[in-house]
Parts: structure tokens; sequence; C-alpha cells
């Protein structure tokens, strides 16, 4: 990794590994060889757009005159597959913004604007990477695949002012992320909220190139997916939330509606099935369901770990096969979750039993499981993905099974709660969220390194990072997105950027300067005071 230290203290990040190639023709760092410096460097007053992307990316070589970008531009996209027409549309919407730019997209290569290419040969770019070339005459994004173009436009996004035109400095970004899974949990099972609610989040997640959102669709306060062979699951165990609001649910129609419109951005859909514990939902909706044969009471409360269902009963299994077997024929993604969170009403061998199952059913719909961590102590199915929520009080032994587990071939989800638990209060002055893990200030959630987080477990074991935002104290968008808003930015950045960028007092700045766009886009973050916002 070769770092080019700015004078003004910020890390621009030349070249990786993976990029080695690309950056070959990259900006050569030896100290004091200000021909090599990139444009942006010499710039020493405001920071050009290069500084300020954010994700920060892994090379940037600032050359040459730059493009003005404005009611001329033309998005082009050179006789490509429908998707990258696709794309470019969605940019022109997006790069158009309240600016009202005319923007067309046009079919073929020639001429100045935007052009998009495929160009599958392109190296060292892998399958989210992107390159984005900006000269006088215009500015073309090439990547292997359509999310790289997505993502090259995420970046031009950034490199232009919000909304309107600009001139866009000559210059060359070489781009791929760090980790392939970078994601944001929604828990829409303690507070309902609708698929219109969760499509603004994917908006903003998908402009900082998170590509995961996993969705917390049941719990014990509510059953918010319609399920045709078990009914009452949504139409009954969905109408009760915390606090004994109406909750709801979505249909399939409305869930599908949500995969769509995320896939469209490059955003994959993960279904939660929590099991076996956190059922409660289910246990009033079936009394079936229940060792008893007794319905339990809906409930609206905060406790976990008081449900299990009911892992002697064949029935149990049916419904398993049933529900999960709904769930992802919804699914194109790979990863379907069940849970296995805080199953302390279920005794420890019933659990191991129960999750062989249910872990084959995952396998048998074609999909693999994701899981929470405790799923290590019992059998993880072969290319079980399990998802770390711990924090520092965890005890070292849990954390040791991990990384036996991680060395066993399992990939790990990096959600560590006082890290990337979104409702965990920022301070003391915080009114929603919890702090059962401790505060979570901006700088916390994002100064700490995925690759080395947890002990015995390599970088190569990390297959990504995701925070998670539960619901029990947050129901309404602006409070989401007080808590989700700015640390939801640190996840983005340590999933995409190298780690060599890894820097607070650089990260802060380049996260203080997205502050307009968050303000433009009426996000109802939390200006804390550890960001140098302007
Ligand atoms: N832990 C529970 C969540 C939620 C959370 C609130 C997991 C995996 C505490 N399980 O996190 O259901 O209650 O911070």
């Amino acid at each position: 990794m070769r770092v080019l230290r700015r004078t003004l203290g910020t890390l621009l990040v030349l070249g990786s590994a993976t990029l080695s190639c690309a950056t070959a023709q990259g900006v050569d760092a030896k100290p004091g060889d200000t021909r090599a410096r990139p444009a942006a460097v010499r710039a020493a007053a405001a920071p050009a757009p290069y500084e300020r992307l954010l994700p920060a990316p892994v090379s940037v070589r600032a050359a040459g005159a730059g493009y003005r970008f404005g009611a001329g531009t033309v998005i082009r996209t050179s006789g490509s597959a429908e998707e990258v027409r696709r794309v470019g549309e969605l940019l022109a919407e997006q790069l158009r913004g309240p600016s009202g730019l005319p923007l067309p997209v046009v079919d073929g290569e020639g001429g100045d604007g935007v052009r998009l290419r495929l160009d599958e040969a392109a190296p060292g770019l892998g399958a989210e990477g992107y390159r984005l070339d900006t000269r006088a005459d215009g500015i073309t994004l090439t990547a292997r695949t359509p999310a790289g173009l997505f993502h090259a436009g995420q970046t031009l996004r950034q490199l232009l002012p919000v909304g309107g035109p600009g001139t866009v400095p000559g210059g060359t970004v070489t781009d791929a992320p760090r980790f392939a899974y970078r994601g944001a949990m929604i828990d829409i099972a303690r507070h309902h909220f609708t698929v219109e609610q969760v499509k603004r989040y994917v908006d903003q997640l998908a402009q900082y190139k998170v590509n995961t959102l996993h969705v917390h669709l049941t719990d014990d306060q509510g059953w918010r997916l319609e399920s045709t062979a078990w009914p009452r699951l949504a139409r009954y165990g969905g109408g009760s939330e915390v606090g004994g609001g109406p909750g709801g649910h979505w249909t399939k129609d409305e869930y599908r509606e949500l995969v769509a419109y995320a896939g469209e951005r490059y955003v994959d859909v993960v279904p939660e099935i929590d099991m076996p514990g956190h059922v409660n939902a289910a246990l009033a909706s079936y009394a079936e369901l229940n060792c008893d044969g007794k319905a339990r009471e809906r409930y609206t409360g905060t406790k976990v770990g008081f449900s299990s269902l009911c892992v002697g009963k064949e029935r149990t299994y049916d419904f398993v096969d049933d529900v999960l077997g709904e769930v992802a024929e919804l699914t194109p993604g790979k990863y379907l979750h069940i849970g296995g969170d805080e199953a302390h009403a279920t005794p420890a061998a019933d659990y191991a039993a129960f999750m062989d199952r249910a872990q084959a059913v995952v396998r048998k719909y074609g999909k693999t499981v994701v899981a929470w961590h405790q799923l290590a102590a019992a059998r993880p199915a072969p290319g079980a993905v399990l998802q770390y929520w711990g924090h520092g009080g965890t005890p070292a032994k849990e954390k040791e099974r991990l990384a036996q587990v991680a060395k066993a071939g399992h990939p790990l989800i990096l959600s560590p709660a006082d890290r990337l638990y979104l409702d965990m209060k920022y301070d003391a002055t915080t009114k929603p969220g919890l702090a059962w893990a401790g505060y979570v200030p901006v700088k916390r959630s994002y100064d700490w390194d995925p690759g080395t987080f947890l002990p015995g477990v390599p970088e190569s074991a990390v297959l990504g990072v995701e925070a998670a935002l539960w619901t029990e104290t947050i129901g309404t968008r602006a409070e989401w997105e007080f808590m989700a808003f700015p640390r939801m930015l640190g996840l983005a950045e340590l999933g995409w950027s190298p780690a060599a960028s890894h820097d607070w007092p650089a990260y802060s700045r380049r996260l203080a300067a997205q502050a307009p766009r968050l303000d433009a886009q009426r996000v109802t973050y939390y200006r804390a005071p550890d960001v140098p916002w302007a």
C-alpha cells in the first residue's frame, strides 16, 4: 500500500494490492516530488471535491483540465445492455435532483458528456469497482459490471455541487471495495415501518455504496411479512408493536417492491425470520405452535429471551418449512437470516437440534444461512455465515469460539454492539436509544478496524460489516435518521475504503463535508459534537 501523506494531514491512498495494475499508472508517491502530487493535493485551499469523497476511494490522481457539467451535458450509454441504460437513467435522475438539468440519456458512445462503459476486462476493478476519468471533453465511468457503474455514479454525485451544475476537476478515481458485505439492518418488528420509509433508507445507503439491507421482519412484538400458508402471522401477529401501537405488516407484493427497488440500486435484501427465540408474535398467532397448545398474548414490551418455538413438536417444522420457503421465494439474493439469538427459553441441546433442522431447510431452498453468532455454540451448517454482535463485555471464550468457527470456514459479518448498534445512544444527552453496550459516539463507531478486530479472526474471514438499528425506542423516521446518521457513513467507509485510509481526523473532515448533501436530502442527522461540522 503506497500512501502519499498530504501537507494538510489528509491521507490520499494511492493504490492497493487489488488495484496495483490500475495504480501502475498512478502517482508514484515519493515525498517532495510535487510533479507526482495530484492537483487536488497541490490545491492547499478548501479540499477539492476529490478530497471529500466518502467512502474514501482507493486512489485518486487529479490532473488536467476539468469538465463543465451542466445544461448541455448528455449521459451516454454506449450501445450496452439494457441494465447499463437503466443505470444511466437512474444516475441522470439522481444528478438532476432539484436542479432540473435536462441530462438526457442517449445511446451511443460519441460526443462529450458522461459516458458509462462496461469493460469486462478492466483490470483490478472486481465485481463492484470502477474507474472515473474526467477530462475537458467529458467524464467516463468504466466498470466490469453495472453495479460498478452505479458506484461510479455515486462518486460522480459527490464530485458535483449538491443538485446542480459545476466543474469536476480533471483526474482519475480508481476504486474498489475492501469488503464484499457492507450492510445496514432495520428492525421493523419492534416498531412497524412502511416500505416507503425503508426505500428512503435504501436511497441513503446506496449513495454511500452500502450494498446490503438486512430486514428484521419478525420478533416477539410483531410479525411483519404476509404468509400464505400461515395467514394469521401477519394479520393477527402483525397487529401489535412496542408501546401498543397498531403495528402493521407488508404484503408479499410490497416486499417484492422493496426488493426490486433495492436491487436497482445494487442493494441486496437479506430477510431475517428470527428463530427459535424472539417468536412470541407467532406463538400468539397459532395455538398449535405452543408446546401447551395455548396461544400466547400479543406482547408490546421490550423484554427479550422469553419465547421459544416448540422444538419437540413436528408441527413446528411444517411452520419453519412453509415460512422459510415463502421467504426464500421472495429472495433473489443468496442469504437468508434465521436469527438464533437470545434463545434463553430453549435448552441448549434443543437449540442445536432445532438449528440443525432450520439450516437444512434454508439449504433445501437454495439459500445460504446467516445467523447471529450464538449459532457458533451449536452446529453451523457448511458455509453458514455468522453475524457477531458481541461487545467489550462478551466473554473471551465466546470470542475464541468465533475464531474457531471462522477458521473452520464460516465467514463472519461484524456488527459489534458497542460500535455498530445504531440504537445505542451517542451519549447521555441522546433521547431515543438504549445504552446496554455503552454510549457509541460517532468517533467510536468509526475508529476501529474490522480486519483486526476479533482476536484470531483474519481479515480474510471477515465477509464484511453491518450496522443494526433496533427499534424498541425508535418509532419515527426522524428518530431513525437521528440514530443512523452520521454513524451509517462510518459503516460505509469501514466497509469500502482501504485500511490505510483509516484516519479519524481526515475522515471527520470528509464526514463534515457531507452535511450540505444530508441537509439537501432533509436527513434529520445528529450534528455530533465530535465532528468538525462547518
Ligand atoms: N439484542 C437483541 C435485539 C435487540 C437489541 C437491542 C440482537 C441480535 C438487543 N438481539 O441484538 O433483538 O433487542 O439493542
